[in-house]
């Protein structure tokens, strides 16, 4: 059987100098040779704690190099990868570990007397610790490892990664990729963006989520390719480390605050050959600005955990501010109205789409994968989007959805937890425009007795105390009752509108 292990395609990809750098952090470089020796202990390691393919590994932690050393051991070992935003609360991670189940648990050291006894609680064996800088009780262990190790051979359609992704009814569906899911989006993604020998990757993404972890450092390491890898986005490390970088993938946000700095202009980008945005939508005046501020036109793409990326704008030919581009090659997508027949070009509907990089379903919820799946196969996005002579622009939601800094925020799960503060009748969550944060999460609150309402620090403090920061409202507004129409369903588009021009 030949050996399906998307390890095994990243490493034909390591350079044949094994001293060329794979990762510069702050703190130091490592080369393709110090990377892998890493790797091979962690993934000893994996073994020795009696961990076999198939089995899950959760880690929340601060991006680190050996945070993604630990992912690339998961791979090797055929072992199930669960990453997790080092930002969700206790809370939060009682519900993926008792979802997922996993036999080992790595945590920031800060979270370790949180998390333990609820892991214990739930069944996971094996509690390790990694810190910011990569250091903690899985290093030191893995340290005693030896040096070499093979890699597990998979089939194409074995898991290789779950990645949580929330759902409009307020519980995270934990997204199945297989290693062939992975393997066809990185190739496609390394090909089709023209990665080319001596090309170097400003890394500034968080390394939880798809984007940072897959788009980027795939086809990073498939292109045996240095990463200037940054703990997170800040606009002046990033402009200072530019003039050293080719490639730079970010959300809007990055470019909205390169924006805002005096000394970010052509000289800076002079290397860059570059600039990929997504995870939300890039607004018009941003790709203008940008354009006008350094030559460069940025390249939108678009896609969604559930599939990595699904379109992008071309690399050679027009980039079109707004839109997110063509198909990429082996994707198919389909516009669909609400009885599901395909729309003529330039009509606003669903946006479906099939191939190889469509992931495999939501972890133990068979139904709900079946749910957003068609008869032939195709996963229904979410998306409204308009198809014009193949070039695919997305026109809105037909989900419950806020994307605000690129992370995705369910106005349910919030729901949820401001109604059951004392003295909340109910509310609504939703997105409104922000120029740091796309959208920024507000709160419309109807109080249960309008004389003793509560105060917007009581449901800040609420959410913070439950959720991860990012979901956290930034604006709390106070209603006598909410609008609704004639079937009952809460009418958001007018709180937006309401909410937007200030008349609250
Ligand atoms: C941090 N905060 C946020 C966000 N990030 N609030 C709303 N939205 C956010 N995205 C909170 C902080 O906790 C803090 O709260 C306050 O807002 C201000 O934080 P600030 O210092 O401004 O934030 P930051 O640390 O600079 O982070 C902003 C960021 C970051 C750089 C935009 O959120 C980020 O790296 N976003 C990228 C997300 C991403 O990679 N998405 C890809 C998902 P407090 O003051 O209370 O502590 S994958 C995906 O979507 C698909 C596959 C795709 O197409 O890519
Ligand atoms: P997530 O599931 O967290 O990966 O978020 C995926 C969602 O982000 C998609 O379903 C889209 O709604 C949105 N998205 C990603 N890229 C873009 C883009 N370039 N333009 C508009 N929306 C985007």
């Amino acid at each position: 059987m030949t050996n399906e292990n998307l390890y095994h395609l990243l490493e034909s990809g390591f350079p044949t100098d094994d001293q060329s750098l794979v990762l510069t952090s702050p703190d130091r470089p490592y080369s393709y040779q110090h990377m892998q020796t890493i790797v091979n202990r962690y993934c000893q390691y994996i073994k020795t704690i009696g961990l076999r393919p198939g089995d899950r590994l959760a880690v929340q932690t601060d991006k680190s190099p050996e945070a993604v050393f630990l992912y690339l051991a998961c791979l090797k070992a055929g072992v199930i990868y669960i990453p997790l935003n080092i930002a969700y609360t206790a809370t939060e991670m009682a519900y993926f570990i008792e979802n997922a189940g996993p036999s080992c648990l790595v945590c920031s050291p800060n979270n370790q007397v949180a998390l333990t006894p609820i892991a214990e609680k739930l069944g996971v064996n094996v509690i390790e610790t990694m810190d910011a800088q990569g250091q903690g009780s899985w290093a030191t262990q893995a340290s005693q490892m030896s040096e070499a190790s093979d890699t597990q051979p998979v089939r194409s359609d074995d898991i290789a990664v779950i990645l949580y992704t929330s759902g409009t009814t307020g519980r995270s569906k934990g997204a199945m990729l297989s290693h062939e899911n992975l393997r066809h989006n990185a190739q496609t993604l390394h090909k089709l963006w023209g990665w080319k020998p001596g090309d170097v990757l400003l890394h500034a993404l968080p390394i939880n989520h798809a984007h940072g972890l897959f788009v980027a450092i795939h086809c990073a390491l498939l292109n045996g390719s240095n990463m200037l890898f940054l703990p997170r986005f800040d606009p002046a490390t990033v402009i200072k480390l530019l003039p050293e970088a080719t490639v730079m993938m970010g959300v809007p946000t990055f470019y909205t605050r390169l924006l805002t700095q005096d000394n970010f202009n052509k000289a800076v980008c002079r290397n860059m050959r570059l600039f990929i945005s997504g995870s939300a939508p890039l607004l018009e005046s941003t790709f203008e600005a940008f354009e006008e501020r350094t030559g460069h036109r940025i390249l939108e793409r678009y896609g969604m955990t559930e599939a990595g990326m699904i379109t992008s704008n071309p690399l050679e030919g027009e980039r079109v501010a707004g839109s997110v581009g063509f198909p990429l090659p082996g994707t198919e997508v389909r516009v669909m109205n609400d009885s599901n027949d395909r729309l003529p070009d330039g009509e606003k509907g669903m946006l479906q789409i099939r191939g190889k990089h469509v992931f495999k379903g939501y972890w133990q919820m068979p139904e709900k994968t079946r749910e957003e799946f068609t008869e032939e196969g195709f996963f229904i996005t979410g998306d409204i989007a308009t198809c014009i002579d193949g070039r695919i622009t997305i026109v809105g939601r037909g989900k419950d959805l806020i994307i605000s800094g690129g992370y995705n925020v369910y106005p349910k799960e919030v729901e949820q937890v401001i109604d059951a503060i004392e003295n909340v009748l109910e509310s609504a969550v939703i997105g409104l425009p922000d120029p740091d944060f796309g959208e920024s999460t507000t709160a419309i609150v109807v109080p249960s007795d309008p004389s003793a309402p509560p105060t917007d620090t009581v449901i800040i403090q609420a959410t913070k105390a439950a959720l991860a920061n990012y979901k956290v409202p930034k604006q709390v507004f106070f209603l006598d009752a909410l609008p609704r129409n004639s079937m009952g369903k809460v009418q958001k588009n007018k709180l937006r509108e309401q909410f937007t021009s200030g008349h609250s």
